[in-house]
């Protein structure tokens, strides 16, 4: 690389990722393979428009890059359609909104600090001032399970036109079926954000939503999905030519999906992008990675046990899918963004984060978020998750004493080299 500066700091971070252990849920490890289609000559290119229908000539490559995005992503979560444009998870949240909801209609989603997500209506987005937002939330955070009666009745009191699942905090299944059963009740449509959990769904650990009445499935590719950094959106209806405006009618969903998201919301796709997210897809087809996608809730489960063990409270005490959160204030009266400083000064890497109906501030919150999706492509398996919950709980004992902090992150180091990046 000519940019020698670039260049370093790429190489500082690599070195960051190989000699820490990455614990934040919604992070992972693409395969070379996905890596090579991000830099690869399809960010050259422009194309507006979708296979077959571009808006600019040259697209004999692009064309058939996204056709099999969209083929393998149909397959991976049997949906209708599916849309891969989406640059991030915020832009297929936002489209995926206003392909339904005109502005003021209602939305109804989880309460952010029970696990919802800053994308689902915070009043600092903009999505909170184009659509108005009301609430569901836990019944109980012991258990996680979510208020299906509280739920309906406001379900029945606001008439949303849309509600939505998913969340980014929560350790627990939703119970699609019975969320599907009040959506149809009050003509709702019913879309799921599966940003964290997409892997989990492609590799068959978790129930897809669309086998229990959703619409539409908006996520993320970059992370339990491990592709890369990108958004989709994927739908249940009939496929219609987006270049043409249909009836708003839930069957034509694909096609409003399609025509929100280009030309209404977004321009052009990044190819590149599109490439790996292609290649990600063709990955998580694979044997191995329903594999791995067990593996991820296993350790995951067993990591939840070590940290109980070890005296860390977690709410909804354990864990059924790929991440973890624990309130550090109870357990050692300290706020999360302590246990997240200290950790990144032995290598670990997790972050602090709100609990239900946090007492303190959010850039103080009484929690932090852990899990296991990359530490998983790395190879480990459960024997090694009491390693890792005694790291945590030993840093935190000896936060402040920086010679022991570097004792522990040496260890870390070490224990690192025998689980290299993806080769
Ligand atoms: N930042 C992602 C997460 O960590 O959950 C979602 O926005």
């Amino acid at each position: 690389m000519k940019d020698k500066l670039i260049e370093g700091l790429i190489k500082a971070e690599e070195k960051r990722q190989r000699e820490g252990l990455e614990l934040i849920p919604s992070e992972n490890y693409v395969s070379q393979d996905v890596l090579a289609a991000m830099g690869s000559v399809f960010t050259n290119k422009y194309s507006e428009g979708f296979p077959g229908k571009r808006y600019y000539g040259g697209q004999e490559n692009t064309d058939q890059v996204e056709q099999l995005a969209i083929d393998r992503a149909k397959k991976l979560f049997g949906s209708d359609h599916a849309n891969v444009q989406p640059h991030a998870g915020a832009p297929a949240n936002i489209a995926s909104y206003a392909a339904w909801a005109d502005p003021g209609d209602t939305i109804l989603g989880m309460d952010l600090s029970h696990g919802g997500h800053l994308t689902h209506g915070h009043p600092v987005t903009l999505a909170a001032k184009i659509w108005r937002f009301v609430r569901y939330g836990m019944k109980d955070v012991e258990t996680g399970e979510i208020d299906y009666e509280q739920l309906r009745e406001v379900a029945l009191k606001e008439k949303p036109k849309i509600i939505l699942a998913g969340f980014s905090a929560y350790p627990r299944e939703l119970d699609y079926a019975k969320m599907a059963a009040i959506g149809k009740e009050v003509n709702a449509v019913m879309m799921a954000d599966m940003a964290h959990i997409a892997g989990l769904i492609a590799g068959g650990v978790l129930a897809n939503p669309f086998d229990h009445g959703f619409h539409v499935i908006l996520t993320t590719t970059h992370k339990t999905l491990r592709g890369p950094r990108g958004g989709m959106i994927l739908s249940k209806g009939k496929v219609g030519n987006p270049l043409k405006a249909p009836e708003k009618t839930i069957e034509n969903l694909p096609t409003l999906i399609d025509r929100t998201v280009f030309p209404g919301f977004q321009g052009g796709p990044l190819m590149n992008m599109i490439a790996a997210k292609a290649v990600a897809f063709g990955e998580a087809q694979q044997p191995e990675f329903r594999e791995y996608a067990k593996q991820i809730v296993k350790n995951a489960k067993k990591l939840a046990d070590e940290l109980m063990k070890r005296g860390f409270k977690l709410i909804t005490n354990g864990t059924d899918n790929h991440l973890i959160l624990a309130d550090v204030h109870t357990s050692f009266g300290i706020d999360g963004k302590i246990v997240e400083e200290t950790l990144d000064k032995i290598g670990l890497t997790l972050n602090k984060n709100a609990i239900p109906d946090d007492p303190l501030p959010p850039f103080r919150p009484s929690g932090i978020r852990l899990g296991t999706p990359a530490m998983t492509t790395r190879g480990l398996k459960e024997e090694h998750m009491g390693l890792i919950a005694d790291w945590m709980l030993q840093a935190i004992q000896a936060r402040g004493d920086d010679k022991k902090l570097n004792t522990l992150n040496n260890e870390v180091k070490e224990f690192c080299q025998a689980f290299p990046l993806p080769t």
